[in-house]
């Protein structure tokens, strides 16, 4: 398809849909063995960064821009004394001097946030997880739309990241105009996203980037739930 000059990517002032099709591969400082897909970044006008780690067995990471938050999409992977499988995340507090390594070849979704801090509130700790342990919150009632909050609820966390999973047919009840912004990958299925004035089909592997105020909405589409990972800022007065 792209061949032919034709995507589904599209960028626009509020939001950017990047498909697989147009990731571009780049090694950043201090990686080994590893390359990163960059999906959101200050060259966008987002306020926190998040790419896509690709590793080869061996690889490590380099060092962190800020609050930096992995989730592991493929393979295995070593930080500190934690051992994480797919499904397994690791918060580490801007400054940490822990390294990441791979254990086998993974794939891994990186966010990186420069950390804002609250009077009277400490610095988040080390936190490590697995999805499949998170008891799931139905969206609004809706036991078809499934919220999982990966990190505590603890004010001294800057940002918040979720798994949402869609049975096939659920949506979202409303269309969200909301001050924070997004980073979503999908993970699995696919579905209608309304971004702005536009509607696009998306399905795994996509990327979407939402400004603050985006429109927002979604709908599954087809025989298998459709899920994400999705990134916003969290916790802090908007001033
Ligand atoms: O948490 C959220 O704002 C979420 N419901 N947004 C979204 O799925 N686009
Ligand atoms: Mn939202």
């Amino acid at each position: 398809m792209h061949k032919l000059g034709e995507t589904r990517s599209r960028l626009r002032h509020d939001h950017l849909l990047q498909t697989p099709d147009t990731f571009v591969r780049a090694a950043l400082p201090g990686m080994v063995k590893s390359v990163a897909v960059v999906h959101a970044a200050t060259a966008l006008g987002a306020g926190f960064t998040q790419y896509t780690a690709e590793m080869e067995a061996g690889g490590r990471l380099g060092g962190a821009m800020g609050t930096r938050f992995l989730y592991v999409l493929e393979g295995h992977l070593q930080v500190d004394q934690e051992e994480l499988l797919p499904g397994g995340y690791v918060l580490l507090p801007s400054g940490h001097p822990l390294e990441v390594t791979a254990k086998s070849a993974s794939r891994v979704a990186v966010i990186e946030k420069e950390y804002v801090a609250l009077k009277g509130v400490g610095a988040p700790q080390f936190f490590v997880g697995r999805e499949s342990d998170i008891v799931y919150t139905p969206l609004m009632g809706d036991e078809d739309l499934q919220v999982r909050q990966l990190l505590p609820d603890d004010l001294a966390l800057d940002f918040a990241v979720n798994t949402m999973t869609y049975m096939p047919g659920a949506a979202l009840s409303m269309v969200e105009v909301h001050v924070m912004e997004h980073g979503l990958l999908m993970l699995e299925g696919g579905g209608i996203y309304r971004l702005g004035e536009s509607w696009y089909p998306v399905t795994k592997g996509d990327f979407i980037w939402m400004a603050p105020y985006c429109p927002q909405w979604f709908g599954a589409i087809g025989k298998v739930p459709a899920k994400y990972l999705i990134y916003k800022d969290w916790n802090r007065h908007p001033l």
